[in-house]
């Protein structure tokens, strides 16, 4: 057997295991979701004939021709009966594009559509593409917004890290062809993490936005707003709102952005965001919910204390460390709600609950009163509700004993 005929066999059945093996639900420590033992999809579950060359004649050695670096931050929806994942592969070359993934159950057995989507361009063509954020909205189109990056034209001479990011807007049917539409005007010099909400709010369009300063920082941009524009072929918003502002002291102080679009319940609008906080090891982002109020979007109307899901065993390892990041949750007809999260930058999760669960959590789990002495009086007053279930005696060295 020649090197090509033996690594080629091994790397093709090697996929195709990874792709065929069934996850499995995990025991859930907080009862808000469940966790799955394995991710639903790393860079070794894209198609071989992506990265290598399939001529033994010009590729003796079966070597990768085109790597793919990692398999991350999904947008999600359910279309015929099929989990659909517009997923951020990143190459080698640190280019960023999107790949559509299908799966019947949603929790595994992803496979990558043939080709990787063809976006097209504006005028003024993309560096870099990633994050989308789909939405099935109420005027019938499906839509997809996502982060575009180019480089900032204002750098320095000799600064190649500048950039500019806006929020680009394409729009679908059956996610295979696309028309690309201007990208979003806001006040703001950067954009990211923008969602479109689904339906019309006073006839107009309405945007998740995320004002920011530069780059990397949010600097003044506050936090996750609101804005309406009055069409979406040349969507420009005059005022952006903000809804959910990044705080001092909390998972969200350096700062946040809204996840996928929010689901409509029958309480109101879930929302479910990122928040970023400063750490002697770096940025820490982790994902929260809060809720808003059906007739007002822009009103919170619950918002849990601290996270709902952080970085967990090797979800904390990856090219960006101590990351979770969230752009893509499904909801079935049953209720049952699909929450899609990129772990460090490097592979892609599903944790799994329900409409129900999430609006007990929302609900009753206790909001940040900001300080330790409201977080240590929010824990006793817990403490003292539960005696009444427990018979709890304490002795003379503190030690608790219950029967
Ligand atoms: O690297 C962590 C995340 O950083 C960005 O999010 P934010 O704009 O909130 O800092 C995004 O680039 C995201 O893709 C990435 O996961």
């Amino acid at each position: 057997m020649t090197i090509f005929e033996e690594r080629f066999q091994r790397i093709k059945s090697e996929r195709r295991r990874l792709i065929e093996t069934p996850n499995q639900m995990l025991d859930s420590g907080d009862g808000f979701y469940d966790r799955y033992k394995f991710p639903v999809l790393t860079a070794a579950h894209v198609p071989v004939f992506w990265e290598y060359d399939l001529d033994p004649g010009s590729n003796p050695y079966f070597m990768k021709r085109f790597g793919i670096n990692a398999v991350f931050n999904a947008g999600a929806i359910k279309l015929n009966e099929k989990y659909l994942l517009i997923v951020r592969v990143e190459g080698y070359d640190r280019k960023s594009f999107f790949a559509v993934a299908e799966s019947i159950t949603g929790t595994g057995g992803f496979e990558f559509w043939e080709f990787p989507l063809d976006m097209p361009q504006t005028s003024d063509p993309d560096v870099n593409i990633y994050d989308m954020r789909l939405t099935a909205h109420e005027d019938g189109w499906i839509y997809g917004l996502f982060c575009t990056e180019r480089k900032d034209p204002c750098a320095a001479p000799g600064n190649e890290s500048q950039a500019i990011a806006q929020c680009g807007i394409a729009r679908t049917r059956d996610l295979r062809t696309w028309e690309r539409l201007p990208d979003l005007k806001t006040p703001s010099p950067q954009q990211r993490n923008v969602a479109l909400h689904p339906e019309f709010i006073g006839g107009q369009y309405a945007f998740y936005t995320r004002p920011q300063d530069s780059f990397i920082e949010a600097g003044r941009g506050g936090g996750i707003a609101l804005g309406l524009a009055s069409q979406i072929e040349h969507a420009q918003i005059t005022a952006e709102t903000v809804i959910d502002p990044k705080r001092y002291h909390t998972v969200y102080e350096a700062k946040n952005g809204q996840g996928p679009a929010p689901i409509k319940t029958r309480l109101g609008w879930l929302h479910l965001a990122h928040g970023v906080r400063q750490t002697a090891a770096g940025l820490r982002y982790v994902l929260y919910l809060f809720m808003t109020d059906l007739a007002d979007p822009a009103k919170v109307i619950c918002k849990p204390g601290g996270y709902f899901l952080a970085p967990e065993g090797a979800e904390r390892i990856g090219d960006v460390s101590n990351v979770v990041f969230s752009n893509g949750w499904i909801v079935d007809d049953d209720g049952s709600v699909f929450i899609y999260y990129g772990a460090s930058d490097t592979r892609l999760h599903v944790a799994t609950t329900s409409v129900e669960r999430l609006l007990d959590y929302v609900l009753h789990t206790p909001s940040d009163g900001l300080t330790t002495a409201t977080s240590r009086n929010t824990l006793a007053a817990l403490i003292r509700r539960n005696l009444r279930f427990l018979s709890v005696g304490y002795s003379e060295s503190g030690k608790i004993s219950m029967s």
